[in-house]
């Protein structure tokens, strides 16, 4: 079915919609429907300009700081956002919105009863509605957390990606399959991750996605380069998407059909985005100056310019497809295939308030003497500038049944929830008594993928094209790659001997991305959010190189924002890579564990640990709110000498808290050694030798810097916060038996500042040991010594802790 478009052009066989017809009538828009979109766009616009206004303008200021808020960008979007929350979404839809577009949103809520007055009085303050959309910080259902700008965009992807996934896997029951929008900054595409995710879409065959460029060509600072359409258009196009520009809207139409419109259609396609900006800005007479001097001496168009008046003509000319209601319900509404679709809405910046089309206005507000301008003109009265539908003419119970009616609003609220996936008592793997953490990791999953029980039929692992080199393998194997169609591995069938097996189908496990580290992430923030956006949980397992946490930083921060849950193994790490070399060595990456919020981090030496605690992760991904979170595993490729040991409740809690003696401290211990991951062996043979002269040393055995240092400061907290309570942390409690006088000297294949605050929990002194600078290539012997991480750095650290107790044993150079 085509769409009543008046007009449209086709190019390489996609037709590109360029604007809507004139006139309502003829669009099949009901007009009754469309004066109440009107209306309520009306409203949103004024609300969502007045609630930044109300926070830095009547709401007491107490700090002196600028509470800020975007009106401008609000106001780009308020057209766009009436049209879909009020008519066009379903509620199995699900939007990422502009993040500088908030308080549209919130605006819009209020209108459903979704959102409080208070909130919005209180916008940008504490417990207020959030400056940018925020699923766990908002009350009024935010679908995806915005903020940090492409972020959004690319979740909307990957949310479509798990819905395939979840729909492939028969999951979807009879839910209608939703579209996951994103409303996108002009600017914001400037964004890398925007790009790779499109790439990763088309490789994915997307469907169900729709993203709306809010094309206002103004950015933070400026006015965007000319053209940026052409180069939008033909990108998606190329990545598979439908491309629809709403450019012109009615009132534009009906003039260009008048005598002389063919001009004045001309003069704006070639007016330069700075002037059409400016001139917004300045007005009508400015706008009338520029066309008569420019297109003026043919007679027809001076008519047709002549017959507006100054306030007309600006009408006119801010008319862009944007900001016309009737436009983008039709646009909307012509979409009746699953394709992934483009559409960009000519838009002005902070239309219709006194700084639309200034370059400057990205921060600015109206002042005091504008807003009640303004405010005057809408018949707001004085005190009544919060009531719904103040200043509106239409009836409040006929608006208030539109909203009731809007199909949005259908199911109530929209965050769904799965029941909790069993995870088994144990987590098996094959034993062996020389291993490494990243072969363990893959020896546990290989376990789970040959079983049958629930938790493996709902991990879904994915990987940035380390799938084979971070030990997945053995998993892929058994459990086959997803893909909406079946794709057989060649070399198997062409008999060629290979350890991996490459079978795609639309039930398979593993969802292999390309490499790009920010897909990864946002893939499991996806994935992570599946029991809230599609009712069905999956336990979703990814896996990177350790150092390119970094590349996906911002992502992994975002979908731990949003309260995604997942697990991510990062291996291998540190220096004990050696002959990876520098820029494959990891330095930062503990302490990001520790300071990454609703991230739990754990670096375990031995395999059993590691199992142990992949079993915590599956059950604290899985509960509720601040209970639950992520889990990073930081593993390694050392392979090292496995203990054969019975595992405990005690150990195993001690485990996942953080930390457990190894050796435990003798009564007259002066010297402790705290050791972290991968240098294991060092530590152990290091209490080798201090033993000999020093017998009671201990060796604390730290699982997870993260949970100790965690448990540490809430246990300090709650001692303030209730004074009396005696609750002491794990920390805190290994450590009581040492007197003040012992040392501890930490060490860890990382920052050392990721253990150095041990000596803060007792006042012990510590000789804190990592890595500090680039590595280079080596053994991991060579890089053990470079950076004084092997067994002699480790005693000479220690006996810098002794006082007058030499030891005297040290290993020998082999
Ligand atoms: C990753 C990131 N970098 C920078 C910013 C700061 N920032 C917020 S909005 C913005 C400009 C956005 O322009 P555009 O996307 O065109 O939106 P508009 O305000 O024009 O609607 C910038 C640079 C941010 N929020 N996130
Ligand atoms: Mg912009």
């Amino acid at each position: 079915m085509l769409p009543k478009f008046e007009n449209f052009r086709v190019a390489n066989g996609i037709r590109i919609y360029l604007f809507a017809i004139a006139g309502t009538a003829a669009m099949g828009i009901d007009p009754a429907r469309l004066e109440m979109l009107s209306a309520l766009n009306r409203k949103v616009l004024w609300l969502s300009s007045w609630t930044i206004h109300h926070a830095n303008h009547i709401r007491p200021n107490t700090d002196g700081l600028k509470v800020g808020g975007h009106q401008a960008s609000s106001a780009s979007l308020a057209n766009i956002m009436s049209a879909l929350y009020f008519s066009v979404l379903r509620p199995q839809d699900r939007v990422a919105v502009k993040p500088h577009a908030s308080p549209v949103f919130h605006a819009i809520q209020y209108l459903f009863g979704h959102q409080t007055r208070d909130k919005l009085e209180n916008f940008r303050g504490y417990k207020g509605a959030q400056s940018y959309p925020s699923r766990t910080k908002d009350t009024d259902d935010v679908d995806f957390s915005t903020g940090s700008v492409g972020l959004g965009v690319a979740q909307t992807l990957f949310s479509s990606l798990v819905q395939d996934y979840v729909k492939a896997h028969g999951w979807m029951k009879d839910r209608p399959e939703g579209r996951m929008i994103a409303l996108v900054g002009d600017a914001e595409m400037d964004e890398g991750n925007i790009f790779e995710a499109l790439l990763e879409g088309w490789k994915q065959s997307l469907r169900n996605t729709w993203w709306v460029v809010d094309y206002n060509r103004q950015s933070l600072d400026a006015v965007v380069r000319e053209g940026l359409w052409a180069k939008f258009e033909s990108m998606f196009r190329n990545f598979g998407w439908d491309v629809v520009i709403v450019k012109y809207g009615k009132l534009m139409l009906e003039a260009f059909a008048e005598p002389g419109g063919e001009a004045l259609r001309r003069w704006i396609d070639n007016c330069p985005n700075q002037m059409y900006a400016a001139l917004c800005f300045q007005g009508g007479a400015a706008f009338r100056k520029h066309l008569q001097d420019d297109i003026g001496d043919q007679g027809q168009v001076s008519q047709l310019i002549d017959r507006r008046s100054d306030d007309e003509l600006l009408a006119l000319m801010s008319n862009l497809g944007g900001h016309d209601m009737a436009s983008m319900i039709e646009a909307f509404e012509a979409i009746d295939h699953d394709r992934p679709v483009c559409f960009i809405a000519y838009t002005i910046k902070g239309v219709g308030l006194p700084m639309q089309g200034h370059k400057d206005n990205h921060a600015g507000l109206m002042t005091v003497a504008q807003m009640e301008k303004w405010r005057a003109a809408q018949n707001i009265r004085p005190g009544h500038e919060w009531d719904r539908f103040e200043g509106l003419t239409q009836d409040p119970a006929k608006l208030e049944a539109f909203l009731a009616a809007a199909p949005f609003n259908q199911e109530g609220r929209r965050r769904l929830t799965a029941p909790e996936i069993e995870v088994p008592r144990e987590l098996t793997f094959k034993q062996s008594s020389q291993m490494s953490t990243q072969q363990g990791f893959g020896l546990i999953l290989n376990e789970l993928a040959r079983g049958d029980s629930e938790l493996a039929s709902r991990i879904v692992t994915t990987s940035p094209d380390v799938t084979v080199s971070t030990n997945l393998g053995a998993w892929v194997n058994r459990r086959g790659l997803f893909a909406k169609a079946e794709n057989h591995d060649l070399f198997r069938q062409e008999k060629i001997p290979s350890a991996y097996t490459w079978e795609f189908s639309p039930k398979g496990q593993h969802i292999e991305l390309g490499i790009a580290e920010m897909n990864l992430f946002i893939m499991l923030s996806a994935l992570g959010l599946s029991h809230s956006i599609n009712g069905e949980r999956l336990l979703p397992v990814g896996t990177l190189y350790d150092p390119f946490i970094e590349r996906g930083l911002d992502a992994l921060n975002y979908a731990c924002y949003q309260d995604a849950r997942f697990m991510v193994a990062a291996t291998p790490s540190g220096i004990t890579l050696a002959p990876e070399g520098g820029a494959h060595q990891s330095i930062a990456t503990p302490l990001i564990g520790i300071a990454q919020d609703g991230l739990a981090s754990f670096e375990p030496a031995f395999v059993d640990e590691l199992s142990v605690i992949m079993r915590w992760g599956f059950q604290h991904m899985q509960r509720e709110g601040g209970e639950g979170g992520s889990v990073y595993l930081r593993l390694s490729t050392r392979t090292i000498e496995q203990p054969q040991r019975p595992m405990g409740a005690t150990l195993h809690q001690e485990i996942t808290e953080g930390a457990y003696w190894l050796r435990k401290p003798g009564p007259n211990c002066d010297i402790v050694i705290a050791y972290t991951g991968a240098v294991a062996p060092e530590a152990i043979e290091a209490v080798g030798f201090i033993g000999e002269s020093h017998r009671d040393v201990g060796l604390l055995a730290i699982t997870s810097a993260d949970r100790l240092h965690a448990g540490w400061t809430a246990a300090r907290k709650l001692r303030r916060d209730r004074r009396g309570v005696q609750y002491l942390s794990h920390i805190e409690n290994l450590l009581a038996p040492l007197s003040r006088d012992c040392g501890i000297v930490t060490v860890i294949d990382g920052h050392p500042a990721t253990l150095g605050w041990l000596g803060s929990v007792r006042g012990n002194r510590v000789e804190a040991l990592g890595v500090e600078h680039f590595g280079q290539t080596g053994t991991i012997d060579d890089l053990y010594r470079h950076h004084g991480l092997d067994a002699n750095a480790i005693i000479d650290a220690a006996e810098s802790l002794t006082v007058g107790a030499p030891i005297r044993h040290r290993k020998m150079a082999v």
